[in-house]
């Protein structure tokens, strides 16, 4: 597969590229308000972030249908963003709100849409991607066309469940793209010290299947590419390797100063910030005015502060309440 020519931008519409603005814009906003909430000690749990990596979810979530299927992991605001979850969900979740996504049993990132198609993660890296295979394959045995997107990161492709997912979809055309999130780092542990190969994408040549190498910060870039990529899987269903850079903003959760990653690395990536430079992309190819972009930033930040508003007047759970919704049906 080719990647598709940047100049492609006007090939899709004006409202496509503002709701991946948009998406980003949101998850950029809530994330930040939870940085500051997590260290006013009001969070039930860690705050993990995906500043900087806003683009990834947005530029392919907003590429899929309603059928399709995605594993996001903890960076992956973007991928709920995308999927529709409201900004007023994700903050009952953090705040432990009975009226959250988990009803205030979790406080962060284990939370999904089913009606969406979005698998909660469980914390054990890599084990979302065999549930992701199976799924399309489940589907499509249904008779729906589905394609998945199943997100991992550059520490996560080290597990048993990594290889194994990649190798059963490989082997019975599952049409899942395996999205590499890679950041340079997993925890405190650098790419140098995960693994030998030059790139990751290059072990698609092990699985016997296609490897692609994306800009992970450019949006546009990465919308026209996953568009193209999804259709492809439709037409021939087959699995896809996928490694996009990009880079962590901020340590591994906010209880970590990530004093271990050159400055010189966050300066860099910080000159390829994903909403930024979305946001010139449109104005230079005059899909959107700079005053456009401006009041949609406008309406993202009173959505966020809203949301965050409703959310802290909303209660937690009633403790006598604790084994409900342990068995389906609850
Ligand atoms: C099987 C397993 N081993 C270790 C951990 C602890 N752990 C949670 S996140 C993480 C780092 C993940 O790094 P990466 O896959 O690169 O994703 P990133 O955090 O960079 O997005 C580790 C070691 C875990 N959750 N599961
Ligand atoms: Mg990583």
């Amino acid at each position: 597969m080719k990647q598709q020519d940047k100049n492609d931008i006007q090939s899709v519409d004006k409202a496509a590229w503002l709701g991946i603005l948009r998406c980003m814009m949101l998850a950029r906003l809530t994330e930040e308000r939870l940085v500051r909430l997590y260290h006013q000690g009001r969070i039930f749990g860690g705050v993990y972030t995906g500043i900087g990596q806003e683009a990834i979810g947005a530029a392919t979530t907003l590429a899929c249908a309603d059928h399709d299927l995605f594993a996001p992991c903890i960076r992956g605001m973007t991928v709920h963003i995308g999927r529709g979850m409201s900004v007023l969900d994700i903050f009952r979740q953090y705040l432990g709100r009975v009226t959250g996504p988990t009803r205030g049993r979790d406080g962060n990132v284990h939370y999904g849409n089913p009606k969406r198609g979005v698998f909660a993660m469980i914390s054990h890296l890599g084990a979302m991607l065999p549930v992701v295979a199976g799924a399309v394959m489940a589907a499509r045995r249904l008779g729906r066309n589905a394609v998945g997107f199943a997100y991992i990161g550059d520490g996560a492709t080290s597990t048993g469940d990594f290889h194994e997912a990649v190798n059963f979809a490989a082997v019975f055309d599952a049409p899942v793209i395996f999205l590499i999130e890679n950041n340079k780092y997993a925890y405190s542990t650098p790419n140098s010290e995960q693994y030998r190969c030059a790139h990751l994408v290059d072990r698609a040549k092990g699985y016997g299947i296609e490897g692609i190498s994306a800009d992970g910060n450019d949006a546009v870039a990465l919308h026209l590419l996953a568009r193209e990529l999804v259709a492809d899987l439709r037409r021939k269903p087959r699995a896809v390797l996928l490694e996009c850079d990009t880079m962590r903003m901020r340590g591994h959760g906010e209880h970590d100063d990530f004093s271990y990653v050159p400055r010189s690395l966050i300066d860099e990536y910080a000159k390829r910030d994903p909403i930024k430079s979305c946001w010139e992309r449109l104005v230079a190819a005059k899909i959107a005015t700079r005053e456009e972009l401006d009041k949609l930033e406008h309406e993202c930040r009173d959505e966020v502060n809203e949301a965050y508003h409703q959310a802290l007047s909303e209660p937690p759970p009633v403790p006598s309440t604790l084994l409900e919704g342990v068995y389906a049906g609850d």
